[in-house]
């Protein structure tokens, strides 16, 4: 389990000794003395936890509260609202704000201690339920919700950039043959070393590779044109050869392979081009130059 990291931002140096003392051993704690600084160092560092005291010179702990939940970078980390203002309206303001919590700095330190416990557990749940919902279980890939999600923020950024973006599908050859002979099981892991074999030749960070169900995995490709595309296509038939999977019942091949249908925004009928909900003809596209590949023979690409 990784260590926590807790952000504390107060301007009182006497208030940051005695939270050192309250929350030694909870986590990494890391420490701002005033809000601007507060927010740069989020922006480097994503924190699982702020505490932050409302009367800063500068920026009031109100204010980086705001910032903190009107970015998307750190809108779920949560926030405790600590402070010496003990206030049933200061509380109601802060926790309308998004606080997670609101602890006066007389508060004995176990108690403190014990919030911020509760707050950090509640804290490592949610990121893995944000995880397991955006992950396939049987591969470690990203699923077809984190796909469908992305290929939609992707199209919405190439109609801004006017920049192209490409998606392969892919599609094991004969995979219902794999599993009659070799069993389900074996089909499972032939799916898994599948999506390491693509995982390993797809390069940049940008890139998103997904399986989208069965047997059948998605690769977006932002700001990549049809060359750039082929190019990864070419790329991802290679790592068949190095995977070199006996197959077994392929009436073509000896090892396993798979087909891919490529389709860039570039190629798409103008108006769809500008459309924003033209990403459903991208997969269309793809879909049916997968279904080409397919018919010329399979082991290849289309276009
Ligand atoms: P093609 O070359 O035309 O793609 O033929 P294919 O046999 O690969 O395609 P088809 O769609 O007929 O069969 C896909 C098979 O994938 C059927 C199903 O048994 C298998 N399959 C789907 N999901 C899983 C899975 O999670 N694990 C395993 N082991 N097999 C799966
Ligand atoms: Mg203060
Ligand atoms: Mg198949
Ligand atoms: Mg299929």
């Amino acid at each position: 389990m990784t260590e926590a990291e807790i952000l504390i931002v107060d301007d009182d140096p006497a208030s940051i000794t005695a939270l050192k003392t309250a929350l030694a051993g909870q986590g990494r704690l890391r420490f701002a003395t005033h809000g601007s600084e507060a927010l740069r160092m989020v922006q480097r560092h994503v924190p699982d936890l702020v505490l932050l005291d409302i009367g800063m010179p500068g920026l009031s702990g109100y204010e980086v509260c705001r910032a903190l939940q009107g970015d998307p970078l750190t809108a779920d980390v949560p926030v405790i609202f600590l402070t010496s203002h003990d206030d049933a309206e200061e509380e109601l303001t802060g926790l309308s704000l998004g606080a997670v919590d609101f602890i006066a700095k007389q508060a004995r330190p176990p108690l403190i201690c014990a919030r911020v416990r509760t707050h950090l557990r509640l804290k490592r749940m949610n990121d893995d339920l944000r995880r397991a919902a955006s992950e396939d279980a049987l591969t470690g890939l990203a699923n077809r919700r984190r796909f469908d999600e992305t290929l939609v923020t992707e199209w919405l950024r190439h109609l801004r950039s006017q920049r192209p973006l490409s998606l392969l599908m892919i599609d094991i050859d004969h995979f219902k043959a794999y599993n009659d002979l070799h069993g389900h099981p074996a089909g499972d892991q032939c799916l898994r070393l599948t999506a390491r074999a693509l995982h390993n030749v797809t390069l940049r960070p940008a890139d998103l590779l997904a399986r989208l169900g069965g047997e059948e995995f998605g690769l977006l490709l932002p700001d990549t044109d049809v060359a750039g595309a082929q190019e990864v296509a070419r790329r991802l038939l290679l790592a068949a050869d190095t995977l070199a999977l006996p197959h077994g019942a392929c009436p073509d091949r000896a090892c396993v392979s798979w087909s891919i249908g490529l389709a860039c925004s570039t190629q798409l009928r103008q108006d769809l081009q500008a459309n924003p909900q033209g990403s459903h003809a991208l997969m269309e596209a793809a879909d049916r130059a997968l279904y080409d590949a397919k018919r010329s023979g399979r082991a290849c690409f289309a276009v």
